[in-house]
């Protein structure tokens, strides 16, 4: 405990604190009485409290009420503007701090027993240095604040297949995003009171506590960042940030890195991956979960709408960035998507690209870091063919195209996100909150790859998919901070989100095979390949449903190909064309297979072998020893 903790009066317990900005009355109720009778819940919480010493404590009882307030008192500090009702309705624009605008991977801590079960992949931390060392940080860390005790489920709340969290934050931002990116509130007090799960103790907070009279930043955060789990005891601790997956703990800390590990040691997955059903004109529906890296893609494949000439056919979204998937009790391999909304990529989101992202981010959305135009609307890069005449950027600057020109300065930061309610989708899917999850027949792994990779191929069997998966690699994106463009090993998409020793990952990959009657089909797509002179060979977006088509064709054993070394591929005239010119020159450069390019690529394989090779399963092993054979 720090000096100022030590000699500080002692936190009154929750029920004797009322809330500063208006209590009882602006409330309808005292949001300082506990929501819950669990008392080892109330309890931490008194705990917490007394380490963080927040000025309030606000139980969230997730109603609509409750929201506005929220939202009208962090319009009147500076951290949200609203934006117009006619052009916007119910929808709010906030900047952060431009020190705080993506996940930080160097600062994501795993805290297992020892270093060996975090595994390479991971930040390591000695478990008892790291409590002291949070300890420490949070001790008074909420002063001046309300500590906000924020319940959630991951998954439809009440079904056997949910997990329930309650984060404590001094963030009025994060409960408002939480609110659409989860269910939270009351039905999951009711749910705690059961006592029948196992909750997720969720600590955050952005590191700035207030002296008394201080006045507030509208992003406040810390320069120095913890975003910490420990996977033995199920915990979560966040610290110095408020943005996205290093704040709302729902998302990567428990949904994939504690859920992962919920997941190897009961016989499910935790997956970075979205999940949509494909509906041919006659009406069959198949479901495909696809993994690819951060800022990929993932939500526009999620919501395709399919191109001229593929009428009648229908693409259905179930999630855009995570799947927790488990085999039934006929060994069919079923998805469902943990979360309620979409934390969605800005930039290049428009009524071309993704019209249904469009009609979903109209209303009670939550922009971040995008630009703010003089009619109190947003605008990102890619929005529109013509930028505004001028406009906020996210740095809070004056921002015109000739500005641009001169400076190079975007008006949107790259890794601007939209926070929207799945519900508002209009492709959402009549199954997206069935918890009995939807039958998966194909897997899909995809990376951002401007040489080697063909625009599709499958993988010959699970064993030999796993490997596709295990070996995927990435141009690294701004949705983490770092450089852009790199070439990295990103296996399954889940490098910065795997809670455990990524060998041990590979292990429940492959065993997963024995508690599947059918395994689903597993492909490798690349929308991203670029010719001599630096241009995409593939338009993507919508005709990416030529290549969705013939996945689901050869996964349900329609669909012909030809056998290469690195698994089968589609001829030119297995595709669909319909309504589209392209050629087969172009087609046989898009899906070219170079034997010196992919044997170099193996040679890349080694690294992660080389880090990995004390917990590789042997089948990993002799799928790269096959694999070299073959080339
Ligand atoms: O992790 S975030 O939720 O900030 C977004 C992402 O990287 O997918
Ligand atoms: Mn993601």
């Amino acid at each position: 405990m720090s000096e100022a903790a030590r000699h500080a009066p002692p936190m009154p317990s929750s029920l004797e604190v009322v809330d500063r900005n208006g209590g009882r009355s602006l409330w309808g109720r005292d949001p300082s009485q506990p929501l819950s009778i669990n008392t080892h819940l109330v309890r931490w919480v008194e705990k917490m409290a007394r380490l963080t010493r927040p000025a309030a404590i606000h139980w969230v009882d997730g109603s609509q009420q409750e929201y506005d307030i929220l939202c009208r008192q962090m319009v009147e500090k500076g951290t949200f503007i609203k934006l117009s009702e006619d052009l916007w309705p119910g929808c709010f624009y906030a900047r952060s701090d431009p020190g705080d605008v993506a996940r930080v991977e160097n600062r994501t801590f795993i805290c297992s027993h020892s270093r060996a079960m975090a595994g390479p992949n991971n930040n390591w931390e000695d478990p008892y240095k790291m409590r002291r060392e949070l300890k420490e940080l949070f001790a008074g860390s909420m002063q001046g604040r309300t500590m906000y005790v924020l319940p959630f489920s991951m998954g439809p709340t009440g079904t056997p297949v949910s997990q329930i969290g309650v984060e404590l934050t001094d963030s009025p931002y994060v409960v408002v995003n939480m609110r659409i990116m989860t269910r939270i509130g009351l039905p999951v007090f009711k749910e705690i009171d059961k006592d029948t799960k196992r909750v997720v103790p969720c600590m955050h907070t952005v590191g700035v506590p207030l002296a008394p009279g201080q006045k507030d930043v509208s992003w406040p955060c810390n320069p120095t960042k913890y975003i910490v789990h420990f996977p033995e005891t199920r915990e979560i601790w966040s610290y110095g940030s408020g943005y996205g997956g290093n704040a709302l703990l729902g998302k990567k800390c428990f949904a994939l890195r504690i859920a992962s590990n919920l997941a190897r040691d009961n016989g499910w997955m935790a997956e970075h991956m979205l999940i949509l059903g494909v509906e041919s004109p006659s009406g069959e529906k198949t479901y495909v979960a696809a993994a690819f890296p951060s800022a990929c893609g993932k939500t526009n494949l999620a919501m395709l709408v399919p191109p001229d000439g593929l009428e009648g056919w229908k693409v259905w979204t179930v999630g855009d960035d995570i799947a927790w998937l488990r085999p039934d009790s006929n060994g069919r391999l079923r998805a469902i998507n943990p979360e309620a909304g979409f934390f969605g990529v800005a930039a290049g989101t428009s009524e071309k690209t993704n019209p249904n992202a469009m009609a979903t981010l109209a209303r009670n959305t939550v922009f971040t870091n995008t630009a703010l135009t003089p009619e109190g609307g947003v605008w990102w890069e890619g929005m529109t063919d013509e930028p505004p005449a001028e406009c906020i950027d996210w740095r809070g600057e004056r921002w015109t195209p000739e500005i641009a020109k001169r400076t190079g300065a975007t008006a949107s930061h790259p890794n601007a996100r939209f926070t929207a309610p799945a519900s508002q989708c209009p492709t959402i899917d009549p199954a997206w909150e069935d918890p009995e999850g939807v039958p998966i027949s194909a897997i899909v792994f995809g990376g951002r790859r401007a040489t080697t990779m063909p625009l599709v191929y499958q993988a010959f069997n699970w064993s030999s998919g796993v490997y596709v998966g295990a070996t995927m690699g990435s141009e690294t994106t701004a949705a983490a901070a770092g450089a852009v463009g790199k070439v990295r090993r990103d296996p399954m998409a889940m490098l910065p989100f795997c809670g455990y020793h990524m060998g041990d990952y590979f292990r429940h990959w492959i065993l997963m095979q024995r508690s599947l009657s059918e395994t689903p089909r597993i492909f490798h797509v690349n929308w991203f390949r670029k010719d001599e002179n630096g241009q995409f060979l593939w338009p993507g977006f919508r005709e990416n449903m030529r290549v969705l088509k013939w996945i689901v064709d050869r996964a349900r054993g329609r669909a012909v190909g030809k056998e290469t070394p690195i698994g089968w591929m589609p001829h030119y005239e297995d595709i669909e064309w319909k309504g589209l010119d392209f050629s087969k020159e172009r087609f046989d450069k898009l899906q070219a297979f170079d034997r010196s390019a992919w044997r170099a690529e193996v040679m890349e394989h080694e690294e992660l072998f080389f880090d990995l090779h004390d917990r590789l399963p042997s089948e990993i092993i002799y799928e790269r020893e096959l694999l070299i054979c073959r080339l």
